[in-house]
């Protein structure tokens, strides 16, 4: 029997931070042996923020090396640049059609990205969901690996499906969300935000960060001052971050030390940012040792694009035959 399909993406817009690890990729590793997996590069989609020419090949590279680095297998999957299968741009402009504008306007994504850069507030941007749309449907999804974030665009996508079935007949499945214990992670300075690499630097731990750099990024985790009897905001990350990252008897330590008032924050962040360092010093390694063969980064997104566009051109010729285009 074959197995359902699965789809999923990230933008090429800068490092991989840990929470696109917890609320993402460390999904999409496991789930590759179950699902059919589609996972690309989303190219298109960082075009929205805007971009410089100079730099969008390396960021694309450099996205590749995060997934094959953090275990990615391109034997199991299909991964590709979103670019290498434009036919999800074709798909976006059938359902730009279906959708409301108002549906997109409420979007919350919209909303803050608006806010974040109210000078470049363009179509795309407006438009992101729709596409997100295309890529799901296009490979016939029926399931998403996701942050938070993202579930609305999720849901959105179940709209778009129905309202073409409804259109133009019995056609796409509504896909599901999957979502990590830890679908929303919070920003290392300000845990009342969501880690976002465009707050900044120091608001986000990069799968890259070296040991060192880690350390200092958490001792500037605000924690309170150990009195209080109670985790505050700060040190509850802290301590949701140790047991996500496998250190859970000693995140319970620090919790009684927290009840009892004996809690030495010094010490929880030290063995925090030991904790991360060490469950990415592999990933280090093998991310310097693929870094050195751009050929092979280049061929294997280039496979998977030959993997993946089968599927989206028949998706295509029968939704046009569908609506009555072809
Ligand atoms: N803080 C987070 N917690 C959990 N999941 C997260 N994701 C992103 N941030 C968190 C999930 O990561 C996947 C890839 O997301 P993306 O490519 O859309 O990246 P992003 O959301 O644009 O990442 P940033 O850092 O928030 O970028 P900026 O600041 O540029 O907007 C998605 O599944 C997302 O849910």
């Amino acid at each position: 029997m074959s197995k359902p399909t699965l789809v999923s993406g990230i933008q090429p817009t800068g490092k991989l931070h840990i929470g696109n690890y917890l609320g993402a990729l460390k999904n999409f590793i496991q789930l590759q042996n179950d699902y059919e997996c589609y996972y690309f590069i989303a190219t298109y989609h960082s075009l929205t923020a805007g971009h410089d020419p100079k730099t969008k090949r390396d960021l694309i590279f450099n996205v590749a090396l995060d997934y094959l680095a953090a275990g990615i297998d391109p034997s199991k999957v299909a991964l590709f640049n979103q670019a290498d299968a434009p036919e999800c741009t074709e798909l976006a402009w059938i359902f730009n059609c279906l959708t409301p504008i108002a549906e997109l306007e409420r979007m919350t994504q919209f909303k803050d990205k608006s806010a974040k850069n109210a000078k470049n507030i363009n179509i795309g941007l407006l438009d992101y969901p729709v596409l997100q749309a295309a890529d799901i449907l296009i490979y016939r999804a029926e399931k998403v690996p996701v942050g938070e974030d993202q579930v609305q665009h999720v849901e959105l996508t179940r709209n778009i499906a129905r309202w073409f079935n409804n259109t133009y007949g019995q056609y796409f499945k509504q896909p599901e969300p999957i979502l990590t214990k830890a679908k929303r992670i919070m920003s290392i300075i300000d845990p009342t935000k969501k880690m976002s690499k465009s707050y900044g630097d120091n608001h986000c731990i990069y799968l890259t960060d070296e040991p060192d750099v880690i350390l200092n990024k958490i001792k500037k985790a605000p924690t309170g001052t150990g009195t209080e009897g109670t985790p505050t905001h700060g040190a509850a990350n802290l301590l949701m971050l140790l047991e996500e990252f496998g250190a859970t008897e000693e995140a319970a330590i620090f919790k009684k030390d927290i009840k009892n008032k004996t809690i030495k924050y010094s010490k929880l962040k030290t063995v925090l940012a030991k904790t991360i360092s060490n469950y990415f010093a592999d990933f280090r390694k093998k991310r310097k040792e693929l870094e050195k063969n751009p050929d092979y980064i280049w061929n294997i997104l280039k496979q998977g694009a030959e993997k993946a566009r089968p599927i989206a051109e028949r998706t295509m010729r029968e939704v046009k035959e569908k609506i009555g285009i072809l």
